[in-house]
């Protein structure tokens, strides 16, 4: 029996995983679940699955939770709470679905105490790779991948010697606009934007994927978790999403992931560690589907790539002020302070003219305080250019 934690329990990743969870009470018990706000389906979730430890975002949320369980339950907040719950002696594997820096929080410590992470939040190795990297290796902890393009390159490369690996692809839907012509970038909307074609995901998640910069973090995940040289990686653009990663053999021999687009299959993989189990997902047919394309992506018209290319190439900690410039400059965008076509440029300003003026200790502290004022420091570029 896995005994589990569930962070970001009410996000996509976390539903999904609970439905697992639901279809094997023998295999999984889950001892906590975390929400930032949705009190009410955390509350369902705690009751159905009678979870021990809950985290809410702050201690009037805790409060008004613990009031109306049927049960009695461990309520913990905040940052605290995330930490607290992330180190529990009794779980042996979080999974990691909250979006946004704060998932680092749990990754960090869960790493610490050498736990399992399946991980689902981008941030965490985006910001933190080296230093998520450098704990598992002390403590023994491990990293799972739970995003769709690297639990396939995990499956794959488990299979083949690093020797033999020439060449890795990740594929990329190319999200709603990949047909749009260049000019038309200035009249999108926040509301056209968060509809992904493929993926039902959260809000800055989805205009992640429209500007192509999700792709462009998720080679950045590639490199750190793989230890891939950037040059090798590589993405394709396949729009119906079947393929989800691809590796290029020396004997010229490609090994491909396919499946349905469904983030039940790479959390399961996790969830079991490496076991396969039967799930409710749509029936793959490829019949039905017919013709699966795959083409290069257009690094003119979606910057976002070639700047994260750039940011693991500068190292240091450019892939960490790329992606806290990013959230910023992502909210600015929902709020219409700034068009979807200035995105890139805010991202690469705060690339340019970003500078740190400490001494950044590899520690999550100061990773975190780091990317606070990177966000600073753009919310006053979008101010002023706008
Ligand atoms: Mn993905």
């Amino acid at each position: 029996m896995k005994k589990l934690a569930v962070f970001g329990a009410t996000g996509s990743i976390g539903r999904a995983a609970l439905e697992i969870v639901k279809s094997y009470p023998e295999r999984f018990q889950v001892l906590g679940i975390s929400a930032k706000t949705n009190l009410n389906l955390l509350k369902n979730l705690a009751q159905k699955f009678k979870v021990p430890y809950l985290v809410v975002e702050n201690e009037e949320l805790a409060k008004k939770l613990k009031a109306s369980l049927n049960y009695s339950a461990e309520v913990l907040w905040g940052d605290r709470g995330l930490k607290e719950l992330s180190i529990l002696p009794e779980i042996d594997l979080l999974l990691i679905g909250i979006s946004g820096i704060k998932g680092l929080i749990p990754t960090y410590y869960g790493l610490k105490k050498g736990k399992i992470v399946a991980l689902a939040n981008k941030e965490s190795l985006v910001c933190a790779g080296g230093l998520l990297k450098k704990i598992a290796k002390q403590t023994g902890g491990k990293i799972i991948p739970v995003d769709s393009e690297h639990s396939s390159l995990f499956q794959l490369l488990n299979k083949e010697p690093f020797s033999n690996i020439e060449k890795i692809f990740l594929t990329a839907s190319g999200g709603p606009f990949y047909k749009k012509p260049i000019r038309e970038f200035v009249n999108i909307t926040p509301e056209v934007a968060i509809k992904h074609p493929t993926w039902k995901m959260g809000v800055k998640i989805s205009i992640d994927s429209a500007t192509l910069m999700n792709k462009g973090f998720e080679v950045i995940e590639a490199q750190v978790l793989f230890d891939f040289p950037l040059e090798k990686i590589e993405i394709l653009i396949h729009p119906q999403s079947i393929v989800h990663a691809l590796v290029k053999l020396i004997d010229g021999s490609y090994l491909a992931h396919l499946s349905w687009p469904d983030m039940k299959i790479p959390i399961a993989y996790a969830l079991t560690l490496f076991e396969r189990i039967k799930l409710p997902v749509k029936e793959l047919n490829l019949e039905e589907i017919g013709t699966l394309t795959f083409e290069k992506p257009d690094f003119q018209k979606f910057p976002c790539l070639r700047l994260a290319y750039e940011a693991v190439r500068e190292g240091n900690f450019a892939p960490l002020i790329l992606e806290a410039a990013d959230e910023v400059v992502v909210s600015a965008f929902l709020e219409r302070k700034i068009t979807f076509d200035k995105i890139p440029y805010f991202l690469e300003k705060t690339l340019k003219e970003f500078k740190i003026n400490f001494q950044v200790k590899e520690e999550l502290e100061d990773i975190l305080f780091l990317h606070q004022e990177v966000c600073q420091f753009t919310k006053n570029l979008v101010e002023k250019g706008s």
